[in-house]
Parts: C-alpha cells; sequence; structure tokens
C-alpha cells in the first residue's frame, strides 16, 4: 500500500491546485473529527486524501463504468452526472488505481456526496468533512463547524438539510440516496 506521500502525489496529479487544496483542508478536518469521535485519524486521512480522486474524470469514463460494472439501479445512475458519479463510482477508481481494499473507506467515499441512512463514524467524518474544511465560505458553514465537533449526527442533518434546500432551490435533480438520507437524519425516519 501507498504512504501518505505516495498517496498525496498520486492524487495531486489527476486535479487543479485548487481541488487539491480543497482535498488538503478535507484531510486536516477529518483527522481533527477523528480524534473528537475515535474514529482511525489514519482511515480518516487516506478517505479524505481520495474523495474527490475521481472529480476530473470525463462523463465517458464513468459512462463505460456503469455500463460495465455492477452498481445498484444502473438505469438511475447513469441519468445523473460527475456530481453523483465521482464518489459512486470513483471510489472503485480508487480501489483499482489506488490499490485500496478497506472497504470502510472506500464506502466513505462512495457515500462522501449523498450520504446514506446506515452511515458508519467515517461515514458521517467524510460526509461532514467536506462540507465544512476550511476552504468552504458559505452563509451557514460557522455554524456547521461548531455543531460537527459538538455533534455529529446533528452535523449530518444540518448539511443534508442545506444541501437538498439549494438542490430543490435550483431545480436540479435529487438522487434517491439524498432523499433516504434527508429521511434519515433530518425527518428522523427510523
Ligand atoms: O466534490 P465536492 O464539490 O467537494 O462536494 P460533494 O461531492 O459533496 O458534492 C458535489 C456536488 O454534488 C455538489 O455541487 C452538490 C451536489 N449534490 C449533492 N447531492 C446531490 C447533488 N447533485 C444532484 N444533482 N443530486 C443530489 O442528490
Ligand atoms: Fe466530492
Ligand atoms: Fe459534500
Ligand atoms: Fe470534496
Amino acid at each position: 500500500a501507498m504512504n501518505r506521500e505516495a498517496l498525496m502525489q498520486a492524487v495531486q496529479m489527476r486535479m487543479s491546485e485548487r481541488r487539491f487544496t480543497h482535498v488538503l483542508g478535507v484531510e486536516e478536518t477529518a483527522v481533527a473529527l477523528a480524534e473528537r469521535f475515535g474514529e482511525s485519524p489514519e482511515k480518516a486521512s487516506i478517505a479524505a486524501l481520495t474523495h474527490d480522486y475521481a472529480k476530473e474524470r470525463s462523463d465517458e469514463e464513468f459512462q463505460l463504468a456503469i455500463e460495465q460494472g455492477d452498481y445498484e439501479d444502473k438505469k438511475e445512475l447513469i441519468k445523473f452526472g460527475n456530481a453523483i458519479w465521482h464518489g459512486l463510482v470513483g471510489a472503485d477508481f480508487v480501489a483499482r488505481e489506488l490499490g485500496i481494499t478497506d472497504e470502510a473507506i472506500l464506502n466513505a467515499i462512495r457515500l462522501h456526496t449523498t450520504g446514506a441512512a446506515e452511515m458508519s463514524l467515517l461515514d458521517k467524518i467524510i460526509y461532514v468533512a467536506d462540507y465544512i474544511e476550511p476552504g468552504r465560505d458559505f452563509p451557514g458553514v460557522e455554524d456547521a463547524r461548531v455543531i460537527a465537533f459538538s455533534d455529529l449526527n446533528q452535523a449530518v442533518a444540518f448539511e443534508t438539510k442545506h444541501t437538498l434546500t439549494h438542490l430543490i432551490e435550483a431545480e436540479k435533480p435529487v438522487y434517491p440516496k439524498t432523499i433516504e438520507t434527508y429521511n434519515r437524519w433530518v425527518a428522523g425516519m427510523k
């Protein structure tokens, strides 16, 4: 397996400087959340460094991977775009190209954009760290940062509610998993 330096290099090669700065911000935040809530900082670091690894791949590459791969509800998945594909499908590029085999890490990458009804501690850390990393600047991000270090579940709810609100405001299609996340973590459905 690659050490942190090699992983950083492999990731950096695949993206703009601006996006790589975001990735390093997510890593810093994810490690801090891992220390706060008792997750492995190393797993948090690897998942954070690789979460947007595939974000700059072409639509064609994702479409081919979806056609050839084993994904739940492919007919629905293919209709979305990079926003949904880069984590869910991108995790398989991370596995194949970077040799990461830890399913806990790969799942955190898969879920980092949409969340899920069931999320592990690592899943929540990556989902939330992506939203509150130091480079993020939007109304409410300071509130999200305070909530995150006090109650991670509440931070998942806050982020999900705000993300869904923005999607609806912009009349964007909502991926079914995003709605499942909303039902569980915002509306409190068990
Ligand atoms: O990759 P990042 O920009 O760091 O952040 P991300 O992976 O959390 O989100 C990528 C984009 O996906 C962001 O613009 C919000 C959008 N998104 C999240 N949930 C959904 C979604 N887009 C659509 N169309 N549907 C969703 O359910
Ligand atoms: Fe992302
Ligand atoms: Fe996010
Ligand atoms: Fe990200």
